[in-house]
């Protein structure tokens, strides 16, 4: 049933580079036993281009049982050697605090229940050995005894390569970069809304790629807070819970016109902008309204190549904007964001800039206020390449979900018609929602590991 345009076009590939890899690995394990499964998590990525070669990975899979366990007690760590002759090392202080027995874990939370002023940092061990379940059992010099899981141990194993497993399978933060060669997936919306596989796929993709078509909703309000609803709930702000994207008279935002929209991010007037972004076609114009999407990872990561400078530049001035008015109630916003927001690493994880709502207050020494608006240019320039940008055209009942950190999208100026008025309704949610959703899908259907 979930075999839509989407799962054809774009999941085989998606998939591959996970589920589907996963269990082959699996099967695989359960064939050859230990010895067989993967040591390290592996993902290549690949450019998108026409199509969907994502690359592959290799996850790391539910197959380890323990063959010997000992403590170093000068190093004050546990070592456990695994079945396939791998070893993995735990520090006394990390395991004895997080013990899952119900006196130290609240069972029906998951939750630590053992006090930070209760854990001996500096605490030995009395033993350590392997239980008859294939389980690690740890006597405490208190005799409090702690049981580990073995798959659970090899999970939180500390290696660099167990380590870089495991942030990926918890956040998916390795992209697919592209450029105007983008096939958009697209999924069926009644699909993504009835089908958890369908859904599952449908916020792969929208991590990986960035965005996701969904056709066939019904062209009448109310379906992207149905769409929402799918996943958690919508990030209300001051437009409202949902919005309407019309030429309106006295319009409090120049996407309410029927001008054109530059490439840009919406809301980097909040500090914590909108993760994610829905927009549901109810109705087009007739002439213009064109779409405009373009990967500002992708082009940020080109600026960084290209122009050093002005990567760092706009990496590192914080920049003023700003938003006044009255919508849902009014407002009076001021924010200061990076343009190109980096992690500690250097890693771009946020864009943020809406040329109509960046201030005119500039909070820059005067003399680097030319190299800001170099740099800028610098970076507009990339964005606009016709080589990166993605054009396409909303029909009614056409929903686009894209990563609103990531994407830089725009339109095309319209002829508005009072009487046949161009209609968008659109919501914004949080990525932390989204991702909460993915997970609990990715159980729902097998698909963990
Ligand atoms: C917006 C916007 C796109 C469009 O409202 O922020 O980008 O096609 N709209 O009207
Ligand atoms: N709308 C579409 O940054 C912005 O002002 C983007 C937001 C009005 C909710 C537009
Ligand atoms: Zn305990
Ligand atoms: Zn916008």
């Amino acid at each position: 049933m979930w075999m839509s345009t989407f799962a054809r076009l774009a999941l085989p590939a998606l998939q591959r580079s996970t589920s589907a890899v996963a269990c082959q690995a699996l099967r695989a394990c359960r064939r050859a036993g230990p010895a067989a499964a993967p040591l390290s998590y592996r993902l290549t990525p690949v450019q998108l281009r026409g199509q969907h070669t994502l690359g592959s990975a290799s996850l790391p899979v539910a197959c380890h049982s323990v063959r010997h366990v000992r403590a170093l007690d000068e190093e004050r760590l546990m070592e456990v050697e695994w079945e396939d002759g791998g070893h993995s090392l735990y520090p006394f202080t990390w395991l004895r605090d997080n013990c899952q027995c119900p006196l130290c874990t609240l069972q029906s939370a998951q939750a630590r229940t053992l006090l930070l002023s209760d854990l001996d940092i500096h605490t030995g061990v009395d033993v350590v050995e392997v239980t008859n379940d294939n389980k690690v059992s740890v006597v405490w010099p208190d005799q409090h005894i702690s049981v580990f899981d073995a798959e659970w141990l090899k999970k939180r194993c500390f290696s660099p390569a167990s380590r870089q497993a495991m942030q990926e399978e918890l956040f998916l933060n390795e992209h697919y970069y592209w450029d105007s060669k983008l096939h958009i997936p697209t999924a069926d919306y009644q699909e993504v809304l009835h089908d958890d596989k369908a859904a599952l796929a449908w916020l792969y993709a929208l991590r990986r790629v960035g965005i996701v078509f969904l056709k066939g909703a019904p062209a009448e309000r109310g379906h992207v807070a149905r769409l929402a609803e799918r996943i958690g709930y919508l990030r209300l702000t001051f437009y409202g819970h949902t919005w309407q994207v019309q030429d309106k008279p006295m319009a409090n935002n120049v996407a309410y016109t029927s001008g054109k929209l530059s490439l840009h991010t919406d809301y980097p007037a909040l500090h914590f902008t909108p993760g994610v972004q829905f927009l549901h076609c109810i109705n087009q114009a007739m002439k213009g309204g064109e779409s405009e999407v373009v990967d500002g990872f992708h082009m940020a990561e080109q600026l960084r190549r290209e122009d050093p400078e002005a990567f760092q530049t706009l990496s590192s001035l914080r920049v003023d904007f700003t938003d006044t008015g009255t919508d849902y109630c009014d407002f009076m916003l001021q924010s200061k964001n990076r343009i190109i927001d980096v992690d500690t690493e250097g890693r771009v994880v946020r864009i943020n800039y809406n040329n109509a709502t960046r201030d005119s207050v500039l909070d820059l020494p005067l003399h680097q206020v030319q190299p800001f608006y170099r740099a800028l240019k610098a970076y507009v320039d990339i964005l606009t390449r016709p080589e990166n940008v993605v054009t396409y055209r909303m029909e009614p009942g056409d929903i686009v979900t894209f990563d609103n950190w990531r994407l830089l999208h725009g339109r095309r100026s319209y002829v508005s018609r009072p009487e046949a008025l161009r209609h968008l309704e659109g919501a914004y949610l949080d990525w932390d929602e989204v991702m909460s959703r993915l997970r609990i899908l990715r159980r729902a259907v097998g698909d963990d590991v």
